[in-house]
């Protein structure tokens, strides 16, 4: 464990960074939003917010833009987006930094999370040239039949803390190519990152030229900022990122007003080990999957379950990593394990901790220590071995909480995997086809994400992010979920001298 220097200033520190990126100090200073650090607890900014009232002028501005906007072509926006690739690789070090400054990330996930946003831009700029339609077979003479994409509209984005760049960045390069403006509320646990995220592409717009003014813009505001993406008629998509919670109050109002919604929600992810798993593998998989990022990304690996046969070769071992990995500042370089968010993740943890042991749960770690900062909340993680898949196990507490169950029978298994609200990613460790196979098939794991001897978290941009059931059924990133950023057309076409009606239909006047 380290102690973390109290008198370290991240608030200078996150000053000069956002001073180098070119953000308007006064954005950060003398607001009404506090902005703190988790890695002391440190005040880092007061940020100004807007009123219901400005964030409506936001989104009607954005309208005026986005009509704009897409009647460029697509390729000409995509060059937009590889400019903020090209700005984003020039700040990678300052905006790294700042992620782990204000999310308390350790550096290479810090980094990590630019390069996500890289490797994104670097996809859309692909598909700035391959927005494809179909030419579709159609059943009449001298017609033909396509489908072509258009571009939407205000594109509202609503990320959380864990990610505070890289989601939004997931949303903003593909709703930019797709020809759309992007209004962002991101979370008020990380308003420094937004601004820092926002100022690069700003600076990329600039060298583009003449793009629309308020293309993207940054709302920083509380809830009810929020609320006006949501409720606001010009506004036809929503991505939403955060808890369940979250997204049984906005899918509705989406709904009621036949908004798209794009839900990223919880997640309760599983591993299933089973008895002829290469261990090595699994149990690195497991230590990132667990204890990465301290347990705060909406991919972590929450439940284990472990054959009967291998369970007192792994767990042991697994115990020792989760006693023996080293917890502390995120800034120093040699943790692996940041603080949690803020006190409220801390109380969370430990309530379902103290419920976990009502139902019979032997719990190793899951303790604060002292990290000299009354107000930074680090934890050790939690390893809980539980004698049933029931109580808090079956729901995601934001925290380094993993939950460890012996199983004897894989259609069983399978079964419980599946048997939790949450739908977003999974894990089998297996050398066994049969099992490696099953675990793909339909009735297999009922997750958007299902992986084969790798962790549940750190997927790769290129295929589509999501999950279902009360992960809320989006999909982000990379496969066509640029679908979801366009509206479709189905166009046909007469270019003979009769009109022959479809299904036969006879009309003759
Ligand atoms: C999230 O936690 O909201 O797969 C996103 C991962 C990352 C993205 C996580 N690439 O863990």
């Amino acid at each position: 464990m380290n102690n973390v220097p109290v008198n370290l200033s991240l608030k200078a520190e996150a000053a000069s960074i956002l001073n180098r990126l070119d953000v308007d100090k006064a954005a950060y200073t003398g607001g009404n939003l506090s902005s703190f650090s988790p890695v002391t607890g440190e005040q880092t900014g007061s940020l100004k917010t807007v009123s219901a009232t400005e964030a409506v002028q936001i989104v009607d501005r954005a309208d005026v833009a986005f009509r704009a906007w897409r009647l460029v072509p697509a390729p000409k926006r995509g060059e937009l987006v590889r400019l903020f690739g090209e700005e984003l690789r020039a700040a990678k070090a300052d905006l790294g930094r700042l992620v782990s400054i204000e999310a308390g990330k350790i550096p290479s996930e810090g980094l990590g999370e630019v390069q996500e946003m890289i490797d994104i831009c670097d996809f859309a700029v692909g598909l700035s040239r391959q927005l494809y339609g179909l030419t579709i077979a159609t059943e009449r003479p001298g017609h033909r039949m396509m489908e072509t994409w258009h571009p939407l509209g205000v594109i509202g984005i609503i990320s959380a803390f864990n990610f505070p760049i890289a989601v939004w960045a997931w949303n903003a390069a593909l709703a930019l190519v797709c020809g759309n403006s992007v209004v962002w509320k991101p979370s008020e646990k990380t308003p420094l990152t937004a601004l820092a995220a926002q100022g690069i592409l700003e600076r990329a717009l600039k060298r583009f030229g003449d793009a629309p003014a308020n293309l993207a813009q940054v709302l920083i505001g509380d809830r009810t900022a929020g609320e006006v993406l949501i409720d606001h008629p010009k506004v036809p998509l929503v991505s939403a990122t955060g808890s369940t919670r979250m997204g049984r109050e906005v899918g509705p109002r989406l709904a009621k007003r036949f908004a798209r919604a794009i839900l990223e929600l919880g997640g309760n992810n599983g591993g299933i080990v089973c008895p002829s798993a290469d261990l090595d593998m699994a149990l690195r998989a497991i230590a990132f999957g667990a204890m990465g990022t301290a347990g705060q990304r909406c991919t972590t690996l929450r439940r284990l379950f472990v054959h009967e046969s291998v369970y007192d070769q792994l767990v042991p071992r697994l115990k020792t990593a989760y006693s023996s990995v080293s917890v502390g500042n995120p800034l120093d370089g040699s943790a692996l394990v940041g603080p949690l968010i803020d006190k409220l993740a801390f109380e969370a943890m430990q309530r379902a901790i103290a419920k976990a042991k009502t139902h019979g749960g032997a719990v190793h770690g899951g303790e604060r220590f002292d990290a000299g900062s009354a107000d930074a909340y680090y934890v050790k993680p939690a390893l809980v071995e539980m004698p049933a898949h029931e109580g808090p196990v079956l729901e995601e507490t934001f925290a380094p909480i993993l939950y460890v169950l012996k199983y004897s029978d894989f259609h069983t298994v399978l079964a419980d995997h599946n048997a939790v609200g949450a739908g977003l990613s999974s894990s089998i460790f297996t050398l066994d086809m049969r099992e490696a196979e099953r675990f793909l098939a339909a009735d297999g794991s009922d997750c958007g994400i299902a992986n084969v001897n790798i962790g549940t978290s750190g997927a790769e941009i290129g295929g589509a992010f999501g999950g279902e059931k009360e992960t809320g059924g989006g999909r982000e990133s990379g496969s066509d979920a640029w679908k979801a950023y366009m509206r479709r057309a189905t166009n046909t076409i007469n270019y003979s001298k009769a009109l022959p009606l479809a299904q036969g239909v006879s009309f003759i006047i």
